[in-house]
C-alpha cells in the first residue's frame, strides 16, 4: 500500500475507496469512473443513506504499521465520549505523537481539563502533547495548529484513532478555517466512513493523511441495531441526570443497562439526552443481561464502552448488567 501516492490514484475524495464500476455492493462502486465521489459517499452527502462497509482490524493495523514508519507527526485523535483501548495501539505508534481529544462540546461547560490529561498520562503511552478540542465549535484549533507547526516532522501529517473519534471532521474543520482547499471528506456519525488513507492539502505548511478508523472492541454500539446506535450517540451537550439514593432502587436504560444499589448516595448519568432513564424500587432485573459486581469509589464514574459514564460521590458496590462483551472502566471523575 502506497500511502502517498493517492493523487495519481483514482480514488474516491470522500471515503479513499478506489474506484470501480464492477460491483454495486463493494466499496468505491460509481457508475461513472470520472466522478469524484463513489456512490456510497454521494448517498451519505446528500441523502444520508448509509452503506456499512466491514473490514477487519488486520487492515487498519496494516495502515497503522505502515504509518509507523515513516516517523512523521501522527494525530491520534480520542472521542473524549468513549473508551478506546489506547494501550493496545501502543505497538503500532510511532515517537511523534500528538494526543487530540475531541467533542469536548458534548461534556458540561464545567469541568477539570487537567484532570482529564493526566488520566491520559497515566496510560503509559509517550505523547508529545496533548490538547482537548472541539470541531463543533473550533475549540482550541488555533492552538492545535500552532502544536502541528511546533512538531511535523515533514510536510505530511497523520490522523488516526478508532474509528467515530472525528478525525475526518477535524480535517475538514481545518480546511475551512486555515485552506483555500474546497474538497472535504465524507463524515457521518455511524462506523467505518473512511475507508482509505486520503491526502489532503491544507496549505503550503502540510497536508494531512486521513485514516479509517480502527473498529472498537467491546462497545454497546456494536450490539444495537441503527436506530438505538442513533440515539446512544449524543449530538448535543449532555445535561447530567442526578439521582439521590436513600433506599436500595435500580435504574433500567432500554434493553440494555440495569444498575442495582443498595447503599445511599448521590449518582449522576452522563449519558445522550435521548436516553430515558427509568426507576424501579422493586427488582426487575432482565434475564439477558451480564451482572457485573463493581467496587465504585467515591468521586469515581463507571464508564461504560459505548455509552456515557455515571458519577458516585460515595463508595459503593453495586450490580451493573450489560449485554454480553460490552465492557466497563472506574475512573476517578473529572467532573
Ligand atoms: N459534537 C461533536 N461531534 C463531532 C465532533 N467531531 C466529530 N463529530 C461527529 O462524530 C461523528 C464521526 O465523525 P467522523 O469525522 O466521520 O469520524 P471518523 O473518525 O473520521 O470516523 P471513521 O471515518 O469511521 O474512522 C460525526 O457524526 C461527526 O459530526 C465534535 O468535535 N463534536
Ligand atoms: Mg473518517
Amino acid at each position: 500500500m502506497a500511502l502517498r501516492k493517492e493523487s495519481i490514484m483514482n480514488k474516491c475524495e470522500g471515503c479513499g475507496a478506489l474506484l470501480q464500476n464492477v460491483d454495486k455492493l463493494k466499496e468505491g462502486y460509481t457508475t461513472n469512473l470520472d466522478n469524484p465521489l463513489c456512490n456510497r459517499c454521494f448517498r451519505i452527502r446528500h441523502y444520508n443513506d448509509y452503506q456499512l462497509i466491514e473490514k477487519d482490524n488486520d487492515y487498519y493495523i496494516s495502515i497503522l504499521k505502515e504509518i509507523k514508519s515513516k516517523n512523521d507527526l501522527t494525530l491520534l485523535v480520542v472521542d473524549l465520549f468513549q473508551i478506546y483501548d489506547l494501550v493496545n495501539l501502543k505497538p503500532y505508534l510511532n515517537s511523534n505523537v500528538l494526543l487530540v481529544l475531541t467533542k469536548r462540546d458534548l461534556l458540561p461547560e464545567k469541568l477539570y481539563e487537567d484532570k482529564i490529561l493526566s488520566y491520559f498520562d497515566n496510560l503509559g503511552l509517550d505523547f508529545l502533547d496533548k490538547i482537548i478540542i472541539s470541531s463543533k465549535n473550533n475549540y482550541h484549533f488555533d492552538e492545535l495548529y500552532d502544536l502541528i507547526l511546533k512538531y511535523k516532522k515533514s510536510q505530511y501529517v497523520y490522523v488516526v484513532g478508532y474509528t467515530n473519534a472525528g478525525k475526518s471532521t477535524l480535517i475538514n474543520n481545518f480546511l475551512k478555517l486555515y485552506s483555500d482547499n474546497l474538497q472535504f471528506i465524507t463524515t457521518s456519525n455511524l462506523p467505518s466512513t473512511t475507508l482509505n488513507t486520503i491526502e489532503i492539502k491544507v496549505n503550503d505548511s502540510f497536508s494531512f493523511i486521513d485514516t479509517p478508523g480502527i473498529l472498537v472492541k467491546n462497545s454497546l454500539l456494536d450490539k444495537v441495531n441503527e436506530d438505538v446506535f442513533k440515539k446512544i450517540v449524543p449530538k448535543k451537550r449532555i445535561k447530567p441526570i442526578v439521582y439521590q439514593i436513600k433506599t436500595p432502587q435500580s435504574f433500567k436504560i432500554d434493553d440494555f443497562l440495569y444498575l442495582k444499589i443498595k447503599e445511599k448516595n448521590n449518582i449522576v448519568f452522563y449519558l445522550s439526552n435521548n436516553l430515558k432513564i427509568e426507576r424501579f424500587f422493586k427488582d426487575k432485573v432482565p434475564s439477558d443481561l451480564v451482572c457485573h459486581k463493581v467496587f465504585v469509589k467515591a468521586r469515581h464514574d463507571i464508564l461504560i464502552n459505548g455509552l456515557g459514564f455515571i458519577k458516585f460521590m460515595e463508595d459503593c458496590e453495586v450490580e451493573l448488567f450489560l449485554p454480553t462483551n460490552v465492557s466497563y472502566l472506574v475512573r476517578f471523575s473529572v467532573i
